[in-house]
This record gives structure tokens, sequence and C-alpha cells, in this order.
């Protein structure tokens, strides 16, 4: 039976390990509730834990109810350990997010519900300690509509076999799709209502007290009814969320079985994070309870389980056929550790290096300049509790320097990226469109460049060593962040290229564009709330513009003042204490990070670095072409005029991109005979490092042999289209119709088979599950298969062969189990690209209509696209 898995998120001291005792104790798991206060909880169990009365330490326990199994992993609440929370969420099935009644939404509420949000993990809020009253109740449902207006509360006495009509009416209320099924049947059925909660359609709401055992039974009367209901493959599959090392020392990895099963002495292949291929025997599987464990022969899919074996597995890693899915929370503060108890700092730094292990975000490095080791952190009550940490484990006394911020770069305008390399015997030059992205949205990697111009696998190569490599901006080294990086065009020679030749013409082109591009510096911002008496109010919002922040201020029912608003971490960090000097400690002031703004001291900070990105050695922006069968180096800002590729972007056009693809200046057999006739007879050398050797060895030619196949989640694509506005009916029917056109199109243009993948339950109206139309072929799925299931199923059997591509929501890229070489694109990255198709397919429209003095409407005729490909070659 699968296990449902279950998160417990809250601000600090909201009532989360009270909840997590009080639900164990109703199901009978623990006979005694234990209590956070009297530092004997059964979740608290560290010294440190117990000593402070704060979680540390994600821990879970499992248990059966109504005959179902779960289990439910507590997390700590500070702002300082939401890394330890954030790693959990991937093994997910659902999210409780818990609020404080007497405190209401805290700026930290905001910040999961946002995290959650990305990882698209549905949730269920429960609104605790009522036993004490909400202070102000009107106040606390407007907050938790703010959070989604498509909260609804759920009755006191909830149970999961006898679901109200006049809930099941709530639930279709909160979408046009569920009201559309609701209207033509009558009925929302509970299969359906589960579905809209796994796709966060709907947020339930349940009230009650942890302490005071008030409202659990309702609350796991929900738990059983929005089980897991995923059907697990056969294939192996787990994600890692957590590495950890028992009281002996043995290396623990923390995982949730995604599909297939394992037993001990199984071995696992995977690759490490520095490249390494390894083969490693699972020497033991314990089943934890808090701190206690019991150990197993073997764990099937759903089970959350530890296992131990495995020496370089890192927290966020798939293995199996299961993805990497890495955090979007970093620390935004460096410190430096300061051995206090003489301790040659060096080795301390090695004594504490496997910290990193544990802690990922901490990224521990040791400063060769300086002599002094640098760690990434949350904030103070992260360094006092690494400090105790390194005391318990390693008996040394360390302290922390002041905290710096951490920087980053961005770009502000779209460039295009040339890197050319050409030394003796190699060959290889990569195009790149860099264009300004979303904040928050880091670096994202895509391809535009056509696959007969440049063979899939040489552009599956370029994108991986885009993404391998930590790049860094031009103005003072720093991270780079939020830019859409896109291969628009590469050129190799099948006889001289080779991976190292990929990689260098890549990051060449990277540092290249950015170059040519309007860079910016970034810095950390955070959110905060200050209440404070309104005789202060003054001298805050004279302080707060000091410090180039924003500011809203409202009057509270106690006569005291909240101000609400972003400022710059650097300038904010140690404030608090301001405040609770000048309102004589009754001031509080509540910080959360807020992501990266554009740096409000940027000529400040960049005098303060120096940095010459012209003579970055590690990331040259220059070019390398060769001459008389001698390799030379060409300056970035004259690479153009060198080039073997046309640009993508008309330099006349200051940035508008160009509306043709162009055409090649060299055929391969050209490029072929001119090597052979600078470099005489080709001699391999080998590139050394093992990243190299494995991207290499996933190539997969000829990949023009291969069927080309996209499959997409049809409603997933079309709420999509419809909330970017790409589609303009609001009836189901007709945008389907609308979609399906696009498709075709999409499919006319690139060759590309196109399946698009209906649930059935939403549609009553259809009487063909399968049809083609438009050239597209339209599934509707049968009563009791979801989309994402047929999608996983038919990817899985055609990925075999042919080369298949997925488009669907964000958690079937997140859990959906998937054999190697099958490509999963969110709808929402699926749009650029349709963006991108629909713009040159309008090009070709109209130079059809143009030549011929006739319009074509919408469709793109086969006959029209090969007469025009005919003219462009
Ligand atoms: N009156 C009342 N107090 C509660 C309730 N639940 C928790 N508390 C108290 O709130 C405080 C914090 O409870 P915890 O369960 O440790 O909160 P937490 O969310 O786990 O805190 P962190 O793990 O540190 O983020 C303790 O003093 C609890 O006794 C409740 O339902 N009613
Ligand atoms: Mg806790």
């Amino acid at each position: 039976m699968p296990q449902t898995s279950i998160g417990i998120f809250a601000h600090v001291d909201a009532g989360k390990t009270t909840l997590c005792e009080a639900i164990l104790f109703t199901a009978g798991v623990i006979k005694k509730l234990g209590r956070v206060d009297h530092q004997d909880s059964w979740f608290d169990t560290f010294a440190l834990e117990r000593k402070r009365g704060i979680t540390i330490f994600s821990k879970q326990a499992t248990f059966s109810y109504s005959g179902l199994d779960f289990t439910i992993l507590d997390t700590p609440g500070h702002v300082d350990f939401v890394s330890e929370a954030e790693r959990i969420i991937p093994v997910l099935d659902f999210a409780v997010l818990v609020v404080s009644g007497p405190d209401g939404i805290q700026p930290h509420t905001e910040t999961l519900w946002k995290l959650l949000e990305h990882y698209h993990i549905p949730v269920l809020l429960f609104v605790t300690k009522m036993d004490t009253g909400i202070a102000e109740a009107a106040e606390l449902n407007v907050r938790i509509k703010a959070l989604s207006d498509r909260c609804i509360s759920f009755p006191a006495d909830f149970r999961c076999d006898a679901v109200s009509s006049t809930l099941r009416e709530e639930v279709a209320a909160q979408d046009p799709s569920l009201m559309d099924i609701y209207f033509r049947t009558g009925v929302l059925s509970d299969e359906q209502v589960r579905s809209a909660f796994y796709e966060r359609r709907f947020f339930p709401v349940c009230y009650g007290s942890g302490l005071r055992l008030m409202g659990i039974e309702s609350l796991l009367e929900a738990f059983c009814f929005f089980r897991s209901g995923h059907i697990s493959p056969d294939l192996f599959a787990a994600r890692v969320y957590k590495i950890t090392h028992d009281p002996k020392g043995v290396r623990l990895t923390h995982l949730r079985i995604l599909g297939g099963s394992v037993k001990t002495r199984d071995t696992v292949s995977y690759t490490a994070q520095d490249g390494r291929k390894l083969s490693e025997k699972i020497t033991g599987i314990r089943a934890y309870n808090s701190n206690r464990f019991t150990q197993k022969d073997s764990a099937e899919a759903s089970e959350i389980v530890t296992v131990s074996g495995l020496t370089m597995t890192y927290a966020g890693q798939g293995l199996g056929a299961a993805e990497d899915l890495l955090p979007l929370l970093e620390p935004v503060l460096r410190y430096e550790v300061i051995p206090s108890d003489g301790e040659d700092p060096k080795v301390l730094f090695q004594t504490i290096l496997e910290l990193q292990e544990e802690e990922p975000q901490l990224r521990l490095s040791w400063d060769s300049r300086k002599n002094r080791i640098l760690a990434h952190l949350m904030g103070n009550i992260q360094t006092e509790i690494l400090a105790g940490l390194i005391w318990e484990k390693y008996r040394h006394t360390v302290s922390f320097g002041d905290s710096q911020v951490l920087y980053k770069e961005t770009i502000r305008s779209i460039a295009e990226g040339v890197g050319h390399f050409e030394p003796l015997r190699h060959y290889a030059e990569v195009h790149l469109l860099l264009e300004p992205g979303e904040p928050g949205s880091g670096l994202v990697f895509g391809s535009v460049c056509p696959t007969d111009r440049l063979a899939s696998s040489w552009q599956n190569l370029i994108l991986y060593h885009l993404q391998e490599k930590q790049h860094v901006g031009v103005l003072g080294g720093f991270p780079l962040t939020d830019i859409r990086i896109t291969l628009t065009a590469g050129r190799v020679s099948l006889k001289h290229t080779e991976g190292g030749d990929i990689r260098e013409a890549s990051l060449r082109a990277v540092r290249q564009g950015l170059m040519r591009a309007e860079n910016v510096l970034l810095e950390p911002y955070f959110r905060y709330t200050l209440i404070i008496p309104t005789s202060s109010v003054g001298r805050a919002v004279n302080d707060i513009q000091g410090m180039c922040g924003d500011f809203s201020i409202e009057t509270l029912d106690d006569g005291s003042s909240r101000l609400t608003g972003r400022a710059p971490v650097s300038e904010m960090q140690n404030y608090a204490a301001e405040v609770a000097s000048y309102t004589g400690g009754t001031g509080r002031l509540t910080c959360v990070s807020d992501g990266y703004s554009p740096c409000h001291n940027t000529e400040e900070v960049l005098a303060s670095v120096t940095y010459d990105p012209a003579a970055d050695l590690e990331n040259p922006p220059h070019s390398v072409f060769c001459r008389h069968g001698a390799g030379f180096t060409v300056l970035w800002n004259e690479v153009e005029s060198y080039m073997h590729l046309e640009p993508f972007l008309r330099p006349d056009t200051g940035g508008a991109k160009q509306e043709k693809h162009r055409s090649f200046n060299l055929d391969e057999k050209a490029l072929e005979e001119l090597m052979l006739r600078e470099f005489g007879p080709i001699r391999r050398r080998q590139y050394g490092t093992a990243s190299v050797v494995r991207a290499a060895e996933n190539l997969q030619e000829p990949e023009e042999a291969r069927n080309r196949y996209l499959i997409i989640d049809g409603y997933n694509l079309l709420f999509c289209l419809s909330e970017n506005g790409k589609i303009s009916s609001g009836d189901l029917d007709l945008s389907r119709t609308e979609m399906i056109q696009m498709l075709s199109n999409y499919s006319g243009y690139t060759g590309v088979r196109v399946l698009v993948v209906f649930d059935a339950y939403r549609s009553y109206s259809v009487d063909d599950k399968k049809y083609i139309d438009s050239g597209v072929d339209v599934i509707f799925t049968e009563t009791g298969e979801s989309a994402d299931a047929y999608i996983e199923r038919t990817a899985n059997e055609l990925g075999k062969n042919d080369q298949v591509k997925v488009v669907s929501s964000d958690n079937l890229v997140r859990m959906g189990v998937f054999r190697s070489g099958i490509q999963r694109i969110s709808s929402q990255f699926f749009l650029q690209e349709l963006d991108i198709v629909s713009k040159d397919i309008r090009t070709v429209l109209e130079a059809h209509a143009s030549a011929h003095g006739q319009s074509l409407g919408e469709k793109l005729p086969k006959e029209v696209l090969e007469e025009w490909r005919r003219t462009q070659t």
C-alpha cells in the first residue's frame, strides 16, 4: 500500500512539533504526549533543540490511521533553518502549513507558501492554538485569503467517507473547469476533489489545537481523504533529501523511493557531484521514527527510508530514473569561522569539512589569500547552532566574524554571445542569446537551434556544459543569475571537435555575451515587519529611508504601528538591536529573505573589489581562431568579424531578433578540407575531466534517424496558455481547439510528432478517446487513469527507441519517473519555445503573403514551408 508523505511547515514557535506529537498520540503511536516546554518532546530530541526549545533538524515518524500508512516530517520554523525545511519538500505528497491562531500569518509563512508554490506541492492549512482564541479572527481570515482566495474552511467534523455536497460545491466554485463538470454532471466525485487538491486548485483549512488535541481527528480524516494516489512504476527511482551521520559516524542517505524497490546488498550506480561514477552496495536500510530506527531488508516505492553504504550522495539528488532537484533558497551572508581555542584554521577547516555534507548550503571554503575559513549562513542563530555542533562533534570552540552580504549579477539587455575555439586540430563555435530573466528565476537554459543545423547530441553537450558551470558576472566576478541563455547556433566538425572544445566555446560565448550586455549588480533584500509604539514611527521611517528601504504603515487595534516593506540586507541586518534600544524593548523586527534586487550602492561595492573581466583567466571572454596552422586569440570585441556563423541578432537593429534562420558559411565537407589542409590528418587528444567523458558517453548518435515525439499534458498547457493570455476563448472546447491549431503548426514546422493528452474526467462531451486533429494526436485518457500516468507510461514506451520530450505540470516534472534520455520541461518553459516557433511561422506566412499577394490565415501548409526553406538555402 502506498505511503503518503506529509511535511509540516510554519514559522518558528507556531506549534508544528506539538501538532506532530498530537497526531502520533491520536494515531496511537505514542502513549504519552511529550511537551517541547518540558524538554521531553518525542520529536525535538537533540540537546541543542531541547536547550533552545526550537526544532533545528527535520525528523520523521510513520503511523497508520484507518488502515492507511503515513509518514509525517516535522521541520524547523526558524528562518535561519529554512534550507533544512526546503530539502524535504521534493519528497512530499502534500504539505500542512501550520498557522498559529494568535500570531496569524507571519512573513515566514508567506515565504513558505511561495516555496511550496514553487515546488507545486498541494497545501492543507491548519490553524492551531485555537484553545487560546484567535487575536483578530477577521484579520486572520483576510490574511489567509491573501495567500490564496482558493482557501476553503473544512468543517470541524470532516469525515473521509462522508464529504458533504456543500463542501463539494465549494470546491467546484474554485475553478472554472471544475464548475464546468459540476454543472454538466451535478456532482464532483471524491476522485475529482482529490485531483483538484493535488493540482493546487483549492487549499483546505482546518482548525484546532495541537496542545489540547482539538481538531486532530478531523485533520487525520483529511489526511486519509487526500492520501497519495500516485501509482509507482517498476523502474527504480529515488530522491535523496538529506545526508546525516549517526552517533557512530555511519553515513546515512535519507531518501524517498519513487519507483521500484531496494534491498540490502543491492548495488546502486550514480554520479557524484564532481562527475565521478560510482557503484556502491547498500549495506543497511533503516526506517526512522524520530531518533529511533528499525532495520529493514527492503523498502518499496513511496517509502521514506535511510540507507547506509552510499558515500557520495547529496541532498536533492535523483537516483535511478529520478532527476536531480536542487534547492531554491540560499544563504545571503558569508561569515569567517574563527577558531578561538588556538587551533590552526587550516587544520580546523579539514576537520569540519564533513559538516558540509549535511548542510550543503554552508559552502565551507578556504580563503588561501587571507588564510581563513569562510561559510555561507542564513543568520546569527545559525552561527550559534553551528558553533554548538562543532563543539559537540569535534570539541573545538569557534566564533564568527562580521557577516558580509553575498552579491550577484544579472543583465538588463539582450545580447548575443559568440565563442569560437579552434586551436590546433580542434574546432567549435557556439552562439548564445542572453536575455534578462524573471527575478528569482536563476539561470535557465534552452535551445532554438534547429536539429538539422546541429544534431541534438551536440546541442545536449553544449547545454550540459553551460549547466555544469557556476557562471560569474563581468562586473565584480559575482555569481550570475536570472538570465535565459538560449543556444541559437553552433558549428562542430565531426572529425575535430571534442567535448572540451564544445565546453570552451560555450563558456566563452557566455562571457562574450556578458561583455556586450548591460550588466547589473544585485544584492539580497529582506522583507520586514516592524511592530513599534506609534510614538517611534518617525524615528523608524527615518532609519528605513536611510537604509534605502521602502515601507507602508498601518495602525493596529492596540494602538501600536506596523511597518512593512523591503530593505537591503546589508543595511538592515543588525537593525533589530537598534529597534530594541529605541523602543525600550517593546519593538519587534521580523525579517525574511526576499530575493535579490539591484544594489543600492553599486559604485561603492564595485570600488571595493578589483575585477577585470577581460583578464580573468578562468573565465575568458575572448575566442581562439586559427590561421596558417596556428591558433591565435581574438579579443571579445573583435570576435564578430571572425566568426564562422551568421549572427542571430542583426547588428543594425540594436538587439532585435533576426527574423529568419541563417545559413552557414561553411558546410561540413568544406570545413573538413580546410582543416585537413591546415593541420594534416587528425591525431586525437583526450580531454581529461570525468564530467566531460560522462557527457560524451551519453550521446546517442545518430539522432536524426529516430522519430521525435513531444508528449503534452493538454490541460496543463491549456491553463498555462490562458494564464499567459495566449488563448482568447473562455470556453473550454473552443480553447482546446485553438491550442491544437497552435500545436499543429508547431508540429508541421519542427517535424516533431505531437501527442496531447487530456484527463478524460474533465470533459464528458467527447465520444472519441483518440483521434488525429490537423496532424496532432489527441488522446483522452480512460476514466481512472490520469494524464500524468498516461504520459509517464507512453513516454517510457516510446523512449525505448525514439527521442521523446515531455511537456507537463511541474508536479510530473518533479515526481515522474522516466527512463534516461527523456527530456522533461514544464508548460511554462515550453511556452517560450512555442512563442519562438510561432514567430518563425508568422515570418514564413508573411513572406508567402507578400510573394503571392494572398494571405493564408494562421495555418502553415507543408508545401509553403518547404518552398520557403528552399529559398533560404
Ligand atoms: N496554547 C497552546 N500552545 C501551543 C499549542 N501548540 C503549541 N503550543 C506552544 O507553542 C510553543 C511552540 O511550540 P512548538 O511545537 O515547539 O512550535 P514549533 O512550530 O515546532 O517551533 P519550531 O520548531 O521551533 O519552529 C510551545 O510553548 C508550545 O507549548 C496549542 O495548540 N495551544
Ligand atoms: Mg518544532
